[in-house]
């Protein structure tokens, strides 16, 4: 079974299109997990005979951890496009610098706008450099590794909130971004 490709379905449903699968997610962006295995059953023909291992397994063997299960729940840690409550509840205190990867052609709109959330959630940003470039390698071949001073940020009132290995937050202004 191609189980990256079924990760990457898992995501579709629990960050963009629930609908699609017949799932309407609750707060916090849970969904039972036979409710979302009838629905990519339903909807994917490659997946039709999926079994909640299959899911698991998708979940445990994927390169990043972009799925929680609890009990016969599943939600996607981030990443959503569909406005739901993800209940992160407190604001964290994030470390001093954090990294956002991006192609180079949005970096001077960023820099005179600040990150934007574009079509999801929250903006994305990572602890590692190495994790902010495959995230701007997916975007471009020219790409650049924004520094963002995140601890100064959240000390002037930005909200961060930490979810899987992935910091979100609603906007970054330019006064806390190192473009050099
Ligand atoms: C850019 C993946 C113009 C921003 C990754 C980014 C991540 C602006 C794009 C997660 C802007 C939005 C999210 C502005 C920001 N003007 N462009 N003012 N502000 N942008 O896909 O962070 O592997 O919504 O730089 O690992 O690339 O799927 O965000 O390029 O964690 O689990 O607008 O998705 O996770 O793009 O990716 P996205 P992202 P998975």
């Amino acid at each position: 079974m191609d189980y990256n490709k079924l990760s990457k379905i898992i995501s579709h449903a629990l960050r963009h299109e629930p609908h699609t699968y017949g799932l309407s997610l609750s707060d916090g962006g849970w969904v039972n997990l036979n409710d979302l295995i009838k629905g990519i059953t339903r909807c994917c023909e490659e997946f039709n005979s999926i079994t909640v291992d299959d899911i698991k397994i998708a979940v445990t063997k994927s390169s990043k951890k972009r799925h929680e299960i609890i009990g016969d729940k599943i939600r996607a840690y981030y990443g959503h496009s569909i406005d739901i409550d993800l209940k992160l509840g407190k604001s964290s205190e994030p470390p001093i610098y954090l990294y956002h990867g991006t192609s180079l052609d949005v970096v001077n709109k960023i820099k005179s706008e600040g990150l934007q959330k574009m079509e999801r959630q929250f903006v994305h940003l990572t602890e590692k450099i190495e994790d902010a470039l495959s995230v701007a390698k997916r975007k471009s071949e020219h790409i650049v590794i924004l520094r963002i001073k995140a601890k100064e940020a959240f000390r002037n009132g930005v909200e961060f909130h930490v979810q899987s290995a992935v910091w979100l937050c609603t906007f970054i202004p330019k006064e806390f971004i190192d473009f050099d």
